[in-house]
């Protein structure tokens, strides 16, 4: 645990105990399987859907794969994929390494996910799909993309790497469109180190991703299709096992501190905030919008000169990279992006440093 004088970086995994972990690696270790799919992913698979009620989650070795295999699975191989200019980076790598085009639609400024009005006048003869973020586990208009979708016969895959633990009236939001693609990176809610799964709504979907999986197998090990290499170690499902105990307490944990520093920096002039539901969302992350990208940066020196690190999710705006990218206008991005800092926010975040970090803010605006 971090003390006072210790640096503070945006994020630390939220880990379960040790020796749980150690457990579940003795039973690793006892039956000789460490991966093709073994017990211990079948137990994170059905642990995870019973969690957090769903039909069955595809683990698989990360977040990019599971956007990936979800492209794949729903036979999209070439055409447009209509997707948001405020992401990660790994959103348009995955659009692109199953040799489709990204097509960027720019966002809400005040939810920052993809604006929905925005979608339609995207879509040409070549779109195939849409794949919209779920923007810092905050959900989508998902009612209006699929109306869009089913107007237009497109698929719709979510990345929802931030949305384990989010909702939609009620219902899982990994849930939603035709498959979600979510992440365990060790930075995530809930973490296998590096990790992935995908989320489908049909059980032959499932069926389909779980051969992509594993090299194209059938059950009896017969090439059927045109798989490759996404499986989770045995490892890696152990340790989500160990973590999956406790998302609970962790989502908890999220909303009280992100309903904390809102009360303490929504009075400060010159800050804005997501729009956030808080019931809804995981409020995995805490953004903070400025005025400005000078008054951004003058805020990270000021709180790096406390060893606190914030992060700049997501800049520059994806539009913008066109060195892997064809440049098209996504103003609303593009301006957020350059002044939006994500705030310190994890389980074994301690509130006094939460307390501090607010008063720093302060000073600066004083
Ligand atoms: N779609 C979206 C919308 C995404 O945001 C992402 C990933 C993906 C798809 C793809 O999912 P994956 O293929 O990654 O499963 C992170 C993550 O690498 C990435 O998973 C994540 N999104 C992205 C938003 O951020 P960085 O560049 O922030 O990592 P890093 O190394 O700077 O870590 C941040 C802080 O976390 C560090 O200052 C210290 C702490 N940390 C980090 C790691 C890795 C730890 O304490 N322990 C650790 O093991 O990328």
């Amino acid at each position: 645990m971090a003390s006072e004088q210790s640096p503070i970086y945006v994020t630390q995994p939220s880990l379960a105990p040790l020796e749980e972990y150690q457990q579940l690696l003795a039973e690793v270790w006892q039956s000789g399987i460490l991966t093709h799919n073994g017990p211990k992913v079948q137990q994170f698979e059905q642990e995870c859907a019973s969690t957090f009620n769903l039909l069955d989650l595809v683990a698989v070795s990360n977040g990019t794969i599971a956007l990936q295999m979800a492209l794949k699975a729903l036979d999209i191989s070439g055409g447009e994929v209509i997707t948001t200019a405020f992401t990660w980076v790994a959103t348009v790598s995955a659009i692109k390494w199953e040799r489709c085009k990204p097509v960027f639609v720019d966002v809400d400024p005040h939810t920052l996910n993809m604006n929905p009005r925005l979608i339609e006048a995207a879509i040409t003869k070549d779109t195939v799909a849409i794949m919209p973020v779920h923007v810092f586990g905050n959900p989508c208009d998902v009612e209006a993309i699929e109306a869009i979708a089913k107007k237009h016969k497109l698929k719709v895959i979510y990345d929802a790497a931030h949305a384990v633990g989010s909702t939609f009236k009620g219902k899982s939001l990994l849930e939603y469109g035709d498959i979600s693609a979510t992440s365990f990176h060790a930075t995530k809610l809930l973490n296998t180190a590096e990790g992935g799964g995908c989320i489908a709504t049909s059980p032959e979907l499932v069926e389909k991703l779980k051969r992509i999986r594993f090299f194209g197998h059938n059950t009896e090990k017969e090439i059927v299709e045109d798989g490759f290499n996404g499986k989770m170690t045995e490892v890696h499902a152990a340790l989500g096992l160990a973590n999956l105990k406790y998302i609970e307490e962790v989502i908890e944990d999220r909303k009280y501190k992100y309903r904390y520093y809102k009360k303490g920096l929504e009075q400060v002039p010159g800050l804005s905030f997501q729009k956030v539901d808080v019931e809804a969302c995981n409020c995995s992350y805490f953004p903070l919008i400025f005025e400005s990208e000078k008054e951004m940066l003058a805020m990270i020196s000021a709180l790096q000169a406390a060893q606190i690190h914030p992060r700049r999710y997501f800049h520059p705006s994806v539009n913008t990279m066109e060195h892997i990218v064809d440049y098209t206008e996504a103003p609303v991005s593009e301006d957020i992006a350059n002044r939006i800092l994500c705030l310190p926010l994890y389980w074994e975040l301690e509130m006094a440093s939460v307390d501090r970090i607010i008063e720093i803010i302060k000073e600066v605006f004083a």
